[in-house]
């Protein structure tokens, strides 16, 4: 019998340089690992910076994956590809070449100190919401039993003046 295969989201996000290319580059070297497939991919979203303002916009996009690895195998498979990428961790949300987020893993609800998931802000953040929106609106939080369809909406409502998505 094979390892158990997975459904998982991520968040992808760019501001430096080519951003267009590191989403597209993090998204093969993805799919390039043998126990990752890429089953969807959203649309991109140039969108303002969130937490840290004084930085330039983001180019945001969310997947879905299917994977035999387990959340800490991913997560370290994830940091990888960030370092692969480039990316140097210097201003705690800074400017970044790629960052890629564990939103969902299954049903799963995880908070060991090292990986929090779902990922603890992804309902207030319309920047994961949006593209997430696109490949999965009926997925379901774990924990606010809520789809990503109502978190979108209700996180519309809020009316974020600041957001271009
Ligand atoms: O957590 C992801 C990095 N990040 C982003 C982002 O990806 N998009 C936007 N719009 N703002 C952000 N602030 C941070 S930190």
């Amino acid at each position: 019998m094979g390892a158990k295969v997975n459904r998982v989201y991520l968040a992808l996000g760019s501001n430096i340089g080519d951003r267009d290319r590191y989403i597209r580059e993090a998204i093969d070297m993805l799919n390039g690992h043998e126990a990752i497939k890429i089953v969807k991919v959203s649309s991109t979203y140039n969108t303002a910076p969130v937490g840290y303002t004084d930085q330039v916009d983001f180019l945001n996009a969310a997947v879905a994956i299917d994977t035999t690895l387990s959340p800490r195998e991913l997560l370290a498979a994830c940091l990888d590809i960030e370092q692969r990428l480039g990316r140097v961790r210097t201003i705690r949300w800074g400017p970044r070449t790629i960052d890629i987020d564990i939103i969902f893993y299954d049903d799963l609800i995880i908070d060991d100190g090292i990986l929090t998931v779902p990922h603890p802000r992804m309902h207030e953040r319309g920047f994961v919401l949006r593209p997430l929106y696109d490949i999965a609106p009926n997925a379901v939080h774990p924990i606010y039993k809520k789809t990503v369809e109502q978190m979108y909406d209700e996180w519309k409502a809020k009316g974020d003046i600041n957001s271009n998505v």
